[in-house]
């Protein structure tokens, strides 16, 4: 089996087609949307809410999502493509700079920018970077106020006003991303926003990423929930190999640490961490591959300052 057949083999994503060669062209409200935020701000869960499946990596913790990902929501007279980006902070690392072009490159893919806002947090740095893509974009921005369930009313008011001094004119709304009647009227403000046209994607489409790739994402969010601190942001995942047989899917994957000292932390006593890690991961991969069964192989290297290496991050695909 070639490569690209073992990709396209996934049910995620028919790759078969080239975008636009669609069988059964159709035509309604579409368009690309941007997702745009400071980090933990909720991106990823509305992707997830709104599509009804566990596609984007989610953690409590800041800057989950490394790449930007693509997500089609269907329904019966639209099509919405959706661009998950990064979370938007200040850069230090190359890690940081690869972070940021996904930002600047889903911003000009965009027709709309909806700016995703956490009023439980005041406003700092990240909010203004953020405030400041979304005024200079050029494309008509949506503010939303997330969280609506955790947040008080003061705390809206003062997060609003915050992005209202970049982005007077802006519409704003208020949502809880992890309720899908919420998200919902965010999906009935886009579409009335969007204009007619032909769909781009097969209606079946929900992502053009791979299932091995989202497969890496799942595994770093096993990484995020179950490590502490530091250590997950300092691990890449790689898958090697996705072998499909009768029996299920074989995965090689590859866990890059930055330092020899993590590995200790990573492998854990007589080996519990990276088992409670393969578990978790081995879960949530065979729920996205409709409960195939899963052998996960998990081998652990050191690149020492990976994240510092724009040449190592375009090997592993996070700079592209
Ligand atoms: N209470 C509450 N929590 C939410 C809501 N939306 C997201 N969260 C939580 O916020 C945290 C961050 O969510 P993510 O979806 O990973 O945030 P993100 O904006 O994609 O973050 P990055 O990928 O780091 O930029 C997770 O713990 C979510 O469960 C919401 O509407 N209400
Ligand atoms: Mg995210």
């Amino acid at each position: 089996m070639s490569e690209i057949d073992e990709q396209v083999k996934g049910d995620v994503f028919d790759g078969g087609d080239a975008v636009g060669a669609s069988m059964t062209p159709e035509k309604g409200r579409t368009g690309y949307v941007a997702l745009l935020g400071r980090p933990n701000t909720g991106k990823s869960t509305f992707l997830n809410t709104v599509l009804g499946c566990h596609l984007a990596a989610v953690s409590s913790k800041p800057q989950t999502t490394r790449k930007s990902m693509l997500g089609i929501y269907n329904d019966r007279d639209s099509q919405i493509i959706f661009l998950d980006a990064p979370g938007v902070h200040p850069s230090k690392l190359a890690i940081d700079e690869a972070m940021s072009e996904s930002v600047a490159k889903v911003l000009e893919d965009a027709d709309i920018v909806v700016c995703l806002i956490d009023p439980t947090r005041t406003p700092g740095e990240e909010d203004g970077l953020a405030a400041d893509l979304a005024s200079t974009c050029g494309k008509p921005v949506l503010l939303v106020l997330n969280k609506n369930d955790v947040s008080t009313p003061q705390q809206r008011q003062a997060s609003l006003a915050f992005y209202r001094e970049k982005l007077p004119q802006a519409e704003a709304l208020e949502m809880t991303a992890l309720d899908g009647a919420s998200a919902g009227r965010l999906i009935a403000k886009l579409k009335s926003l969007l204009p007619e046209e032909l769909f781009l994607y097969d209606r079946e489409d929900v992502t053009t990423v791979y299932e091995r790739d989202i497969a890496a994402e799942l595994i770093r969010e096993a990484l995020l929930e179950l490590l502490r601190e530091e250590i997950p942001h300092a691990i890449a995942v790689t898958i090697d190999s996705w072998t499909v047989s009768d029996t299920g899917i074989a995965i090689e994957s590859t866990l890059t640490l930055e330092r020899e000292a993590h590995k200790g932390i990573v492998i854990g006593q007589g080996g519990k961490m990276i088992k409670a890690i393969r578990h978790a991961a081995v879960k949530k991969i065979a729920e996205l591959c409709q409960g195939a069964h899963i052998d996960l192989e998990m081998r652990i290297r050191v690149v020492p300052n990976w994240r510092k290496h724009k040449q190592f991050l375009k090997n592993i695909k996070l700079w592209e």
